[in-house]
């Protein structure tokens, strides 16, 4: 095994050890099968070990976990990049509801043990990228939220799946000042046709880099949709409706000419004030240095999703 030296053992590289380590012992057997790992420690900021299934390594490099969780976009808990860490610290996820309903066959109200025994997690490590032309790679912890659909039954009206944030001004101290909370209409609501919400790479995240989510992350369980837009991933989950209707999105209520609905990631229709041509990859490289690298049609996922969008003139839905 490669040795490090003390100041190079970060979390990364005991991550990416364990990983090793895994898929070493997976060789050989059947690849089709991916082990079940458990990481037995819990750390000292209230994340817990899950288990999940892991994905076997790909090219992707990961952004240190440091960052993944002290650099958050999540307005509830204040405009700055470093405010969810401090704000969100208390944030109470345990007992947490998730109710779903709408146009759907059966209704569901279901609590955390429930989704736990429900739906078997797995790992998927996606390309993350911010309207805001900044970047990261991160391993999420979840499972596709065809899987809740399918336990819900959607009826032939549930044409978009529309997803509502907790409002809950007491402990989310931008809900109850508007400056700290950037002007939003609180509770954040986001929302997907019922093909994207169907498509295999759409995930109900609990988890990130081995355990559950942090609270500035989106605990205990937020959207993950690579392909579009970092606002599209509302955090903080307790509803879901299925509806006829397209919804009206925050961020598209906001400022309807600088977020669309569909908020792809695109690299050819740039936001009014910026490029979208490129991105700063967030956490590569030493202080000093402000790695960019150009942006992927789709975020890198076109081979999986372009076809939902054939007939649309992108520019117009951006
Ligand atoms: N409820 C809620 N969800 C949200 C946001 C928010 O402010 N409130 N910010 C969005 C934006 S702009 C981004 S880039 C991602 C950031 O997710 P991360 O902090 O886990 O990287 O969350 C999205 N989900
Ligand atoms: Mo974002």
């Amino acid at each position: 095994m490669v040795k490090l030296s003390e100041n190079q053992v970060t979390p990364e590289h005991i991550f990416k050890q364990r990983r090793q380590l895994i898929m070493g012992l997976g060789a050989g057997s059947a690849m089709a099968f991916m082990p079940k790992i458990s990481l037995a420690e819990q750390t000292e900021d209230n994340r817990k070990a899950l288990t999940f299934n892991a994905q076997a390594d790909n090219q992707l490099v990961l952004t240190p976990e440091d960052k993944v969780i002290g650099y958050n976009n999540f307005y509830e808990f204040g405009t700055d990049k470093g405010a969810p860490a401090q704000y969100a610290k208390n944030f109470k996820t345990d007992p947490w509801k998730l109710e779903i309903g709408g146009e759907v066959e059966n209704q569901v109200v279901l609590d955390l043990d429930d989704l736990r025994n429900k739906f078997p997690l797995e790992e998927r490590i996606y390309r993350f990228r911010c309207v805001e032309a900044w970047s990261m790679v991160i391993p999420w912890i979840g499972f596709e939220l065809n899987k809740l659909l399918a336990l819900v039954k959607p009826t032939s009206k549930g044409k978009y799946v529309v997803f509502h944030t907790l409002h809950d001004p007491e402990q989310m101290p931008g809900q109850k000042n508007y400056f700290f909370g950037g002007g939003i209409d609180y509770p954040y609501v986001e929302g997907l046709t019922i093909d994207e919400a169907m498509n295999s790479l759409t995930l109900m995240s609990v988890g990130l880099y081995g355990k559950t989510l942090a609270p500035q992350n989106g605990a205990p369980i937020r959207l993950v949709v690579p392909w579009k837009y970092g606002f599209k991933n509302i955090k903080s989950i307790v509803k879901i409706t299925l509806q006829e209707e397209r919804p009206l999105t925050t961020w598209h209520k906001l400022a309807p000419h600088e977020y669309g609905f569909y908020a792809n990631v695109n690299p050819e229709v740039d936001h009014p004030r910026w490029s979208q041509a490129s991105e700063r990859v967030i956490g590569a490289g030493g202080l000093l240095s402000i790695k960019r690298q150009p942006t992927l049609m789709f975020n890198g996922y076109a081979e999986q999703v372009a076809h939902l969008y054939a007939n649309l003139d992108l520019r117009k839905n951006y």
